[in-house]
């Protein structure tokens, strides 16, 4: 006997013949070789190949040797070697399905494991990497990826290595590596900024006040930038199309200028409470509440005389080259906007004005 999986040029046995002629010698040839499984090398027989010998294929074998003496006798005879049957071990684990799309949640089965047993022995499979335990599990012969706390980010690692063992319960086993493929998915833009919060009033109209800015993970994306003021007071240059540049890691980072769209005026408003958005190619956005401060400055003096034709001329254009007389101007030295008591005296004394030039001359 000689056991199945028994390496290349393991003798399986010796020849010998017995003669009457006393002194006789012989030699040995097979004539068939137990279909290639077995081959001879003078009187010995020897295992033919890597895996020749399989218990569960053939569990036995025959050959026909022949045997031949110096005179040219010969004696032909079969002989049956029985193969011994040893544990083998299961075939190594195949995975049906290796994929999982990015930014997947829960559990979810990645594919079917499969291996076999020559000896009809249960296989069980098992992940004997610990890391690989984090990530994934086996249920029965499923492949399992545990879902939360883990991420799955296409753009920092886009394969995971997963090692598989197919056990028999009897000491034999295999392992493959397998890769699960992480697809990519469209991720939401991040890290939306505005570089300034605040701008002196007086700036003219279309000068820009800041850069809003913000990354995209996935690589190629566009982002588009928004800016809602019910004031409409700013807005983004270039429809707030964002220009973008590869990012150091992966994906891009974009940027658009915030202008203005008129002059502001501290003593009017001295804060615009703005909502900045971004989105993405795929349609995923964020958004980021600011609010600009206007930074107050010293206004020019004011001059109640020139305030006064300004108004009559919006009111009615057709008063503009009769301007009456102008009642004589109180004394406000050195008006500053920022006064807010100088503000209210102007306005108390162009309502006046009006008064005194709309109404009809008293009797
Ligand atoms: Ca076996
Ligand atoms: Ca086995
Ligand atoms: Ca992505
Ligand atoms: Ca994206």
């Amino acid at each position: 006997m000689v056991a199945e999986n028994s390496p290349d040029g393991t003798l399986v046995g010796t020849l010998s013949a017995t003669d009457p002629d006393a002194g006789a010698t012989h030699s040995f040839a097979l004539l068939s070789n137990g279909a290639g499984r077995l081959r001879i090398d003078g009187n010995r027989i020897l295992v033919n190949g890597v895996n020749a010998l399989n218990y569960e294929a053939a569990a036995a074998i025959e050959i026909d040797v022949a045997a031949l003496d110096q005179s040219g006798g010969s004696l032909i005879k079969r002989i049956t070697i029985a193969v011994g049957d040893v544990n083998d071990r299961p075939t190594a684990p195949t995975l049906t399905g290796n994929q999982l799309a990015e930014d997947s949640t829960g559990t979810i089965t990645i594919g079917t494991l499969a291996s076999t047993d020559e000896d009809g022995d249960r296989v069980i499979f098992s992940l004997p990497v610990a890391a690989d335990r984090l990530l994934f599990e086996v249920v029965d012969d499923k492949l399992v990826f545990r879902g939360p706390p883990n991420v799955l980010d296409f753009e920092v690692k886009p394969t995971h290595n997963v090692t598989v063992e197919a056990s028999d319960g009897k000491g034999g086993s295999a392992t493959t590596v397998h890769t699960v493929v992480i697809t990519n998915s469209n991720d939401a833009p991040t890290t939306l900024a505005v570089s300034k919060r605040e701008v002196t009033e007086n700036t003219a109209a279309f000068t820009a006040v800041a850069v809003v800015s913000a990354m995209d993970e996935d690589d190629g994306d566009s982002l588009v930038f928004t800016v809602t003021d019910p004031t409409g007071t700013f807005q983004l240059r270039n429809s707030g199309r964002g220009v973008c540049s590869a990012a150091a890691t992966s994906g891009v980072s974009c940027s658009a200028v915030l202008e203005l769209v008129a002059a502001v005026n501290f003593e009017v408003r001295s804060v615009y409470p703005l909502v900045v958005s971004v989105v993405d190619s795929g349609g995923k956005g964020i958004s980021l509440a600011v609010n600009i401060k206007v930074l107050d400055a010293n206004d020019a003096p004011f001059d109640l005389r020139y305030a006064l034709r300004r108004k009559q001329h919006a009111a009615d254009p057709r008063q503009v080259l009769e301007v009456p007389p102008l009642p004589p101007s109180p004394t406000l030295p050195s008006l500053q906007s920022h006064d807010v008591i100088a503000q209210y005296a102007i306005a108390q004394y162009l309502q006046m004005c009006w008064l005194q030039y709309y109404s009809p001359p008293l009797p």
